[in-house]
């Protein structure tokens, strides 16, 4: 089904890998496409609880392909925006499943913006992070200077993103760019036992965690609590609130059904 990523479902997470390791998984139009429609399959599939998305080989993603925008015949900036990394974080930020980053090796320009947009990053000891956008004359895209002051401050995101210099996954962590950093040999497994966990969680209240957490930015402290009101009525409404107070009770572990 695609050429450019790898995509299975394994249990109830859906397995996303960028998959172009000669060039550092740099995206270009086709697996910028391809990214999307898999995005649109972990919505559709009622099956998936959890998303995981990681890089092939050495790198994560080295953000645009540079030699896709000297083709002459390739797509001009905007469409690179509006039609590729635009959907793809937005689609990231507005899906109501927890999508888990496993960032295994240098993550940079726009591949490092679209790992800061997803709800729980996490990085190999090995792995860097760069902006990279000003050494060649562009400013960060994919969400970048919407998510990166959010998740760091001002002063950080501004220097991260004007230096471009490449910072380690351990600064990252103690900077609050990822969620953590594990050591190379336990990295994998590390990761993917983070996504194993949301996937058995109540789906549907992660779902509305991150739909309050999307509209906080927007929202005054009124606003905000009148949203938890809404948002809490109808978890109180689902099948795994009714379990997990039951299973409290009774002093035994929630099934969780995701409903
Ligand atoms: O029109 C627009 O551009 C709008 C969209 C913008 C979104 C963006 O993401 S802009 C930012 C684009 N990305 C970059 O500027 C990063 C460029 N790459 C690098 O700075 C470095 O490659 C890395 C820091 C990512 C890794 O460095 P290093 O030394 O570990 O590896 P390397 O040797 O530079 O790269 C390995 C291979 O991947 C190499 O190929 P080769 O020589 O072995 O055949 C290199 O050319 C290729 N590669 C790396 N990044 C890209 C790439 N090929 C195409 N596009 C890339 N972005």
């Amino acid at each position: 089904m695609f050429e450019h990523i790898l995509w299975s479902v394994e249990g109830e997470i859906a397995r996303i890998t960028l998959n172009r390791p000669s060039v550092f998984n740099a995206m270009h139009q086709a697996m910028r496409q391809e990214l999307l429609l898999a995005l649109d399959l972990c919505r559709n599939t009622e099956a998936v609880r959890a998303v995981y998305l990681t890089g092939a080989g050495r790198a994560f993603c080295a953000g645009q392909d540079l030699q896709e925008v000297v083709d002459p015949n390739g797509p001009v900036m905007h469409d690179i925006l509006a039609s590729g990394y635009n959907p793809i974080v937005r689609a990231i930020r507005q899906l109501e499943k927890p999508v888990v980053c496993a960032v295994n090796g240098v993550a940079a320009g726009a591949g490092a913006n679209i790992a800061f947009c997803c709800d729980i990053t996490v990085a190999a000891a090995s792995a860097s992070f760069t902006q990279a956008f000003s050494k060649i004359g562009l400013i960060p895209d994919s969400g970048g200077t919407w998510t990166l002051p959010r998740l760091v401050g001002l002063q950080r995101a501004t220097a991260l993103m004007m230096l471009s210099d490449k910072i380690s996954a351990a600064e990252a962590e103690s900077i609050g760019l990822i969620w953590k950093a594990f050591p190379d040999d336990r990295f994998a497994e590390e990761s993917w036992r983070i996504a194993q966990t949301l996937a058995q969680m109540p789906t549907r209240a992660l779902g509305m965690t991150k739909r309050a957490l999307n509209l906080s930015f927007s929202h005054d402290f009124n606003t905000q609590l009148a949203l938890e009101d809404d948002l809490q009525t109808q978890a109180g409404q689902t099948h795994d609130y009714r379990e997990g107070v039951a299973a409290f009770l009774e002093k035994r572990k929630p099934l969780f059904k995701g409903e």
